[in-house]
């Protein structure tokens, strides 16, 4: 995965680094191509490659930025057009199950690996590291993060008024199996952490497979009261509501005795430490009375944040479950589509790893939820795999600032889109409206438009010429669009605003 710049690179050269002779069939597995590029030359670049479905599948970056990395997936590269400027593959992969990290070693980031007999990470999962979707502005989970810690922040506040909870949403995914298993009390030879569930980087290192990696960690650093948030690994089965990465949120709350009893006048009636026989309800060292109030506040707590999001009527239950870091535990299911999908797993922290995290006085609780399955219930997302989609059907229907709205996401077309921009000197007598724009585009477009975007608004110092851009997105919705076929509205548009409206194109 080292990003190898290779400038001018043509498509036989491209097939020829693949092993492939001149003019030979290549092989029917999918290749995935990241090319470097500026977002300024994306509609170059992309009218420029054309795959054998004669589009771009799939592209991402961080929007925000200059420049990104875009994806292209095909099988065989055609050049449609001469190009302008060379291209410049950053890394260039099979995407097969057997793609295997190169030569003994695992690159993430700065570090390298050594591959051992435990190494299982493919360079598919890995391209997911750094994705950051909770981060992302105006991604779906990242509303519901905000959501998420906004809950938090007012439901439990110091005496003085301030949060308590402090967020850490920027920890690496790369943990030892000590952080992963071992500080959670998880025995040596449980199934989880079995080879066959985990991304193993080598036996010393793994993807983390869920954010309570963190846990033991940042209670002996002395949190009490903390969200982590991230992405998590797992060797899943993919269907609607699975995906070998996915995103958690952890919630910890330790509280003192005198926080948890509040100021009652005896202090001495009340414990929160017991000898007692461990059994379904508590843990041996605990006082029933103590863990009671835990639950409750625990499932307060999720309860209420569920009903935040989610509404008062929504369908929720309680089951009891099982984790080697909490007892008792459970897990609250919601009411989807008739079916009953687990939101998160929750407890009364094992007292062991408060101890061994140097946690004396206090008990607490922990739960862990899952950001996507949260999200497709709260905005009827039917698929946990468009999360990952770089598609503006999808990504545009979240763009708005207010974190807290509530929308029900429509769906798209599944046919993959083509993109045009357009850009054209507007009349000097000032009887330009983009309205009228659209509804041209709409009238010669008609349902293979998908939406159309003012991109850029420039006026010339010089010439006093104002120029706008847009981005017109082409998509059918039961079949795939062709360039060529797409070209020719364009062209049609690019004529017909000329003729009609004025304007000069670019
Ligand atoms: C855990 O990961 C525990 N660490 C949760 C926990 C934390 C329990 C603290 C107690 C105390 P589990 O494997 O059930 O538990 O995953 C937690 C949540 O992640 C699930 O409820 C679900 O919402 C989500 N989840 C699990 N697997 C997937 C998957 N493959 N794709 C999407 N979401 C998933
Ligand atoms: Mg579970």
């Amino acid at each position: 995965m080292t990003p190898g710049h290779v400038s001018g690179t043509s498509p036989t050269e491209f097939e020829r680094r693949r092993g492939l002779a001149e003019g030979a069939e290549p092989a029917r597995d999918i290749l995935e191509i990241y090319l470097s590029i500026s977002w300024e030359n994306e509609p170059e670049y992309g009218n420029c490659f054309k795959s054998e479905r004669n589009t771009w599948l799939s592209q991402y970056a961080d929007s925000t930025s200059e420049a990104g990395i875009m994806v292209l997936h095909c099988s065989r590269l055609l050049l449609s057009k001469p190009l302008q400027r060379p291209w410049f593959p950053a890394f260039i992969r099979l995407n097969s199950t057997t793609a295997q990290v190169s030569s003994g070693k695992v690159q993430i980031g700065e570090r390298t690996y050594e591959a051992d007999e435990m190494t299982n990470v493919t360079p598919k999962i890995l391209s997911h590291l750094g994705r950051n979707l909770h981060l992302q502005k105006y991604h779906p989970l990242n509303h519901i993060s905000q959501r998420i810690s906004k809950f938090m922040y007012s439901r439990y506040l110091s005496p003085r008024g301030n949060p308590l909870f402090s967020i850490h949403d920027r920890l690496q995914p790369v943990v030892t199996p000590h952080q992963n298993f071992d500080s959670l009390l998880i025995p040596k030879d449980h199934v989880s952490r079995k080879k066959s569930d985990n991304y193993y980087i080598n036996k010393d290192f793994l993807l983390r497979a869920h954010t309570s990696a963190h846990q033991s960690e940042l209670i002996s650093m002395g949190f009490d009261n903390f969200l982590v948030m991230g992405d998590v690994y797992r060797r899943d089965e993919i269907d609607a509501s699975h995906y070998p990465v996915f995103h958690q949120v952890e919630g910890v709350r330790l509280t003192t005795k005198s926080e948890l009893f509040g100021s009652h006048q005896n202090m001495d009636d009340f414990q929160l430490f017991e000898n007692t026989e461990r059994s379904e309800t508590q843990q041996g060292v605990h006082n029933l009375e103590a863990v009671k109030l835990l639950e409750a506040d625990l499932k307060g707590c999720l309860e209420g944040l569920a009903m935040t999001l989610f509404g008062k009527d929504a369908e929720m239950r309680w089951v009891d479950a099982y984790f080697p870091f909490t007892h008792p535990s459970w897990e609250l299911e919601v009411k989807l589509n008739d079916d009953w999908v687990e939101l998160l797993g929750c407890g009364v922290i094992e007292q062991e790893i408060l101890v061994n995290a140097g946690v004396i006085d206090k008990v607490g609780w922990a739960f862990g939820l899952g950001l996507e399955r949260w999200a497709m219930k709260l905005y009827g997302i039917p698929d946990i795999r468009l999360f990952w989609s770089s598609d503006s059907g999808f990504l545009s229907q979240f763009k708005f600032e207010d974190s807290s709205k509530n929308i029900r996401y429509k769906n798209v077309s599944q046919y993959p889109q083509c993109v045009n921009d357009i850009s054209f000197w507007l009349p000097g007598d000032g009887a330009y409206e983009p309205s009228d724009f659209y509804d041209l585009v709409r009238n010669i477009g008609g349902s293979t438009v998908e939406q159309v975007t003012l991109i850029d608004n420039f006026t010339h110092p010089k010439k006093k010429m104002t120029s706008h851009c847009y981005r017109i997105v082409y998509r059918h919705m039961e079949r795939t669009l062709t360039q060529e076929e797409v070209n020719v509205i364009h062209k049609e548009i690019e004529k017909t605003a000329a003729e009609s409206l004025n304007v000069v194109i670019r």
